[in-house]
């Protein structure tokens, strides 16, 4: 299938945005992408003009619409079942799957509290208990996977898949806001970080000029 369009936000700050854009670049499609300033002017209705769920992202697919970052991400899994988006063997995929939904319909707040902001680097950010007890969560996931995964490579189950896709945003959350990393979960971050395509996307999201101010925490 050809003719992608993906509709996002802000780079700078639209964890949902990133992850099905990572998908799609670590794949090497080729694809059109809308970029909507959120929260400026008529945004909601440049969101609508896409999809009457009024959130980003969204996937055109050749007349298929899909929005919602979890399910363009399987969208993107059964297009290209021999990708392996997801782990081949059954109990990584299970795994795989299901932090990948903890992640979709959770940790709140750590997304209230520590919005994705790329471009910022804070010294002696104020660290609730909430916010602490579902960071250690996270590193708990992480050592987890990092622990068991049984093929090569620096991501949660070896090669990248959807599960890294899903926790790339905290990955920046947690280096913004000084979250301390050591050993795996310090390599897994930067192994993360240093990815071509998230480095692409980084660099456009230093190149944007809006703020919004209710992430700029
Ligand atoms: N569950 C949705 C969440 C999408 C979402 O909340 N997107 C934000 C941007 S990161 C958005 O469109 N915000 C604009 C608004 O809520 O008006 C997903 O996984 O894609």
């Amino acid at each position: 299938m050809s003719g992608y369009t993906l509709v996002i936000g802000n780079k700078n700050y639209s964890s949902w945005s990133l992850r099905p854009w990572l998908v799609m670049k670590h794949l090497g499609l080729e694809f059109d992408e809308v970029v909507i300033a959120l929260f400026q002017g008529d945004f909601k209705d440049k969101i609508f003009a896409h999809s009457p769920a009024g959130k980003v992202p969204i996937l055109k697919a050749g007349g298929v619409d899909v929005w919602d970052s979890l399910a363009i991400c399987e969208f993107l899994a059964d297009q290209y079942p021999d990708a392996r988006l997801w782990p081949e063997n059954q109990a990584e995929k299970a795994l795989a799957r299901s932090i990948s939904y903890e992640m979709h319909s959770g940790f709140f707040t750590i997304r209230n509290e520590m919005p994705m902001n790329i471009r910022r680097k804070i010294d002696g950010f104020k660290i609730s208990a909430d916010c602490q007890g579902e960071i250690d969560r996270v590193k708990e996931i992480w050592t987890e996977c990092l622990s068991k995964k049984t093929q090569e490579g620096p991501f949660l189950f070896g090669q990248f898949s959807i599960a890294d896709a899903m926790y790339a945003p905290i990955v920046w959350r947690f280096n913004s806001y000084g979250v301390q990393l050591d050993g795996v979960l310090a390599d897994y971050s930067h192994a993360m970080r240093s990815m071509d395509i998230m480095q692409d996307w980084v660099a456009a999201a230093k190149d944007e000029e809006w703020v919004i101010d209710i992430a700029e925490v």
